[in-house]
């Protein structure tokens, strides 16, 4: 049997070394687990004789104690740097500047929507909102286009299945069934916007299948075209923030106006640019009119008492011009590049790192 002292020394050598818990572990095990070199030791003292055996048994509970004490000073010593090597590598420096996000942008459609509903909102006019899929009643016959009007034909109009009481189904043409909903649900005077998609059978380089509208209305007793004008020009001058921009009414038609008019504004092309303001050129950008009587009519409202104008316009064609977009089709090809460029900054992000990078 080994020498107690002999052992003891041998296991201490062993704890000083162990690099790390794990091998602490190890050498706990091979000095005092149930096959450990002192646990051995212990059990051959029953083959010596009474007096050898006292004095060894002292000697191996003696070792026994140290080589317990040193593990746990030893494994004491193991977790502290354990914990110092962690602290030391996992450390956080909170001067460090945080780490950019890529940043969406607001698509320029949704960005002249906001811009028109706010112009709009300062000069007293509510929001409404209707169904994309509707019937031909809102999107046609309220709004006095006849059976034979070319809108009307397959090759304009996306035709649903029809409804399981028969009427006939279709993706709206214009916003306008909006402004049908809005009269025949609720009582005059009216002051509201329509903005939103519609669907035209049409697809070239100044045509998409999906496009936006915002339309209006205004109904009192003593609305008149003086109203209209005001309005318009209103609007067109803060949109285009040009104060002195030159707008000209000329003469059109539409069923569900009359009077009926075309809006163009003033503008200049130097050098292949075109300049939004006073100039020598005029560009289309809203049509309107005065609610034809047979609309009124047909929303339940008496001409004779009531009575307001309306108004259109193209919201891609107005966020093209504003803001010098050529092509109208990559409004609706989700390509990032186009969108970062094209893209508005949203200020409403809430990181103050997303603030400063912009
Ligand atoms: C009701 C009564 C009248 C809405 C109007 C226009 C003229 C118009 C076009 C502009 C460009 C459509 O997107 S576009 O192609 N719109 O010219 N829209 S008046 O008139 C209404 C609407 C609703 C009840």
């Amino acid at each position: 049997m080994a020498d107690a002292d002999t052992l003891k020394a041998e296991i201490l050598k062993a704890v000083a070394e162990a690099g790390d818990l794990d091998a602490l572990e190890q050498v706990r095990i091979a000095a005092l687990g149930r096959k450990g070199s002192l646990t051995e030791a212990m059990k051959g003292l029953g083959g010596l004789a009474p007096d050898e055996r006292r004095a060894a048994g002292q000697a191996l509970n003696a070792a026994k104690d140290a080589v317990a004490g040193a593990i746990e000073a030893r494994k004491a010593a193991l977790g502290r740097a354990r914990l110092d090597s962690r602290l030391a590598a996992e450390r956080v420096d909170v001067t460090l500047p945080a780490r950019l996000r890529p940043a969406g942008t607001i698509h320029p459609i949704s960005q002249v929507m906001d811009e028109l509903q706010a112009i709009f909102a300062d000069m007293g006019f509510t929001v409404a909102e209707g169904p994309d899929i509707e019937d031909d009643f809102h999107n046609f016959t309220a709004l006095n286009i006849p059976e034979a009007h070319p809108a009307r034909q397959m090759h304009d109009t996306f035709y649903l299945p029809p409804a399981a009481d028969g009427r006939t189904m279709l993706l709206r043409t214009h916003t306008s069934p909006v402004q049908i909903r809005t009269m025949m649900a609720t009582p005059p005077p009216h002051r509201i916007i329509a903005p939103g998609r519609t669907y035209r059978c049409d697809s070239d380089i100044t045509h998409t299948p999906m496009f936006h509208q915002v339309e209006g209305l205004v109904i009192d007793r003593a609305t008149h075209m003086g109203h209209l004008k005001g309005c318009l020009e209103d609007l067109c001058r803060t949109f285009f923030e040009v104060d002195d921009l030159p707008l000209r009414f000329r003469p059109s038609y539409f069923p569900f106006t009359e009077p009926s008019c075309e809006v163009d504004i003033g503008c200049s092309r130097a050098d292949g640019e075109l300049k939004i303001g006073a100039g020598e050129g005029w560009l289309e950008i809203l049509g309107a009119g005065m609610v034809h009587p047979n609309v009124l009519v047909n929303c339940g409202l008496d001409p004779d008492h009531w009575q307001g104008f309306a108004f259109g316009m193209g919201v891609e064609r107005v966020a093209m011009l504003k803001y010098g977009i050529p092509d109208l089709r990559t409004f609706f090809e989700s390509d990032l590049r186009w969108l970062r460029h094209y893209g508005f900054a949203c200020l409403d992000q809430p990181s103050l790192a997303y603030g400063l990078a912009r």
